[in-house]
């Protein structure tokens, strides 16, 4: 079981490249951020860790519900390279540089300015324990802010209660995901300083109690939530738990699990970034965050129509609705609401359930509900629904669209089930022309996601919508956006043997990549395979 495993610690440089695979220059990358680490800070690092971006396939928008996703990691990934720091007479005299835990946090990409800060401990007692840090992650997008939501539960999980004090640290981080773009260079960048901080202080070392790969990736994904959005866990999951070749089923219900799923061959995945960059950290509150509760506040509703227990403080989630749903029907007796095959039976008739959140009366369906409406339909008091659904989140909209909201979730649970079974069934008999026919379902289910996710779920723009038709004129089996959406990249499932062409006509048929050559279109337009999750090498 993936969760189980521990984080991979490499001590021999031959094994670690080994694991990256050959296709990217990695040995250059890692030698130099080495060298420059070293150059700036006069000492070698002590570790690297890697976190790679990912792409999803399929299943977008539904981790937060609970329901099974289908991303895999990219080769594209943050390196940070570390060591712990000596406070000798010729350090320099800045204040936090001397206290207990401060970090010096460098990034190779000049933009992002070196930043110097520390934890501060809040100390109860005259003994000196630790009851917790306080760390300051202004609202603004900084970089750094990445880097200290990494620090943030390292911090809270193993330094409070004792009078252990955290290493001051000196970093140089370097990456190669694009920034808003879709592809998690969020995530990579909250695993990758989890990592560090948990490295740093010797949290990794082999034989001692290891920190499992599950462990790492609920806590960056509780990390990642102090950056301001209330995110699910599927980036964090595949960028730790990701293998290559395989895209990975990630299931959140009732536990964290991760299976390796293969796709067909003759296919490769093709990410083109559309250019408008998506911050979503900045846009929550209209945007995704606004999606977590809308999402959330119809699991309530449901489970009134479909009469689900729900415990009256609970933030029941869309697949927790459906799991007890199974279980609580008569078919569903003997713990059929973990069962796949009766829950691709019950989402493909959840229909008429799901109509219940339309509000009744006179609301315009194209608006949604109001806050009343809303309220009304959840059957709880409007105290009761502001402290559940409201007092730990920031939303600003007057309507709420309930309705729209679930039948994306469980039309694309659904097609990520059937994606799945599609491609774990080839795997078990593949000829030629039956490959041929997988891969234009899986193509169709992506294009079904790209109309649900603009339509219904209203996280696609047009530049998304205008590259998704152009990838699929260009040949594509299917494209669709990949990620949170409201610009970023799109995925495309592209024949192995027409890449080059695929590349060339969408380079020319997309009117903001006009001008764009060389590095500087393979930096935007590029294909991509499943690659291997996170890890640490140790000089
Ligand atoms: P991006 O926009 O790629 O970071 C976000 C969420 C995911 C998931 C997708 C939508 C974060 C860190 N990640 O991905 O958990 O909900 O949107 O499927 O916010
Ligand atoms: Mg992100």
């Amino acid at each position: 079981m993936a969760a189980q495993e521990a984080i991979p610690v490499f001590t021999n440089l031959k094994e670690l490249y080994g694991s990256l695979g050959t296709s990217l220059n990695h040995a250059e990358r890692w030698s130099n951020l080495a060298d420059e680490f070293e150059k700036r800070f006069g000492k070698k690092p002590t570790y690297i860790v890697r976190a790679p971006g990912r792409v999803n396939l399929i299943g977008e928008h539904i981790d937060y519900a609970l329901f099974g996703v289908l991303p895999a990691a990219i080769e594209r990934d943050i390196l940070i390279a570390c060591a712990p720091r000596e406070i000798t007479p010729n350090s320099p005299k800045e204040e936090t540089h001397h206290a207990p835990g401060s970090v010096v946090a460098e990034n190779l990409q000049p933009k992002y300015t070196r930043q110097v800060f520390a934890p501060q401990p809040k100390v109860a007692t005259e003994d000196v324990h630790v009851e917790g840090w306080h760390l300051d992650i202004p609202k603004e997008l900084r970089w750094e802010n990445y880097v200290k939501a990494g620090y943030y539960g390292v911090l809270n999980e193993h330094f409070t209660g004792s009078a252990e004090h955290p290493m001051p640290v000196d970093m140089l981080v370097t990456g190669t995901v694009p920034a808003g773009s879709g592809l998690s260079s969020s995530a990579a960048m909250v695993v990758s300083s989890t990592l560090t901080f948990l490295a740093i202080n010797g949290k990794l070392k082999p034989g001692s109690e290891t920190i499992t790969k599950g462990d790492l990736v609920k806590l960056a994904m509780e990390n990642e939530k102090r950056v301001g959005v209330n995110s699910g866990g599927m980036d964090q999951a595949a960028s730790v738990m990701s293998v290559p070749s395989s895209v990975l089923y990630i299931t959140f219900y009732p536990s964290l699990t991760a299976s390796p799923t293969p796709l067909p061959s003759g296919a490769v995945l093709v990410c083109a970034h559309s250019l408008k960059v998506s911050d979503k950290a900045l846009t929550a509150e209209r945007g995704y965050n606004l999606r977590v509760v809308e999402t959330l506040v119809g699991a309530r509703v449901l489970a009134r129509t479909l009469q689900v227990d729900v415990g009256p403080k609970e933030k029941i989630t869309l697949r927790e609705v459906v799991g007890r749903y199974l279980s609580e029907t008569d078919v569903g007796k003997g713990g059929k609401g973990m069962d796949e095959g009766a829950l691709i039976d019950v989402l493909g008739k959840l229909d008429q359930a799901v109509e219940s959140l339309k509000p009744q009366g006179t609301t315009h369906p194209k608006f949604g509900a109001t806050m009343e409406e809303m309220i009304e339909l959840s059957g709880l008091s409007a105290e009761d629904f502001h402290e559940i659904y409201l007092s730990w989140v920031k939303v600003d909209a007057t309507h709420f669209k309930l309705y729209k909201r679930a039948k994306h979730v469980f039309s694309e649970a659904l097609r990520v089930l059937q994606f799945r079974k599609l491609c774990l069934d080839t795997a078990a008999r593949s000829t030629e022309e039956n490959n041929l026919t997988i891969l234009k379902e899986l193509g169709r289910l992506m294009n079904e996601s790209q109309t649900s996710c603009a339509q219904d779920f209203e996280c696609s723009c047009d530049e998304l919508d205008q590259l998704t038709q152009i990838a699929r004129d260009a040949g594509a089996y299917g494209s669709r956006l990949t990620g949170a959406g409201w610009g970023g990249c799109t995925v495309s499932l592209v024949p192995e043997d027409q890449v080059e062409a695929f590349i060339k006509k969408v380079a020319a048929a997309y009117p903001p990549y006009k001008g764009l050559e060389g590095e500087a279109l393979s930096e935007v337009l590029f294909a991509t395979k499943p690659s291997v999750g996170a890890c640490v090498y140790k000089f």
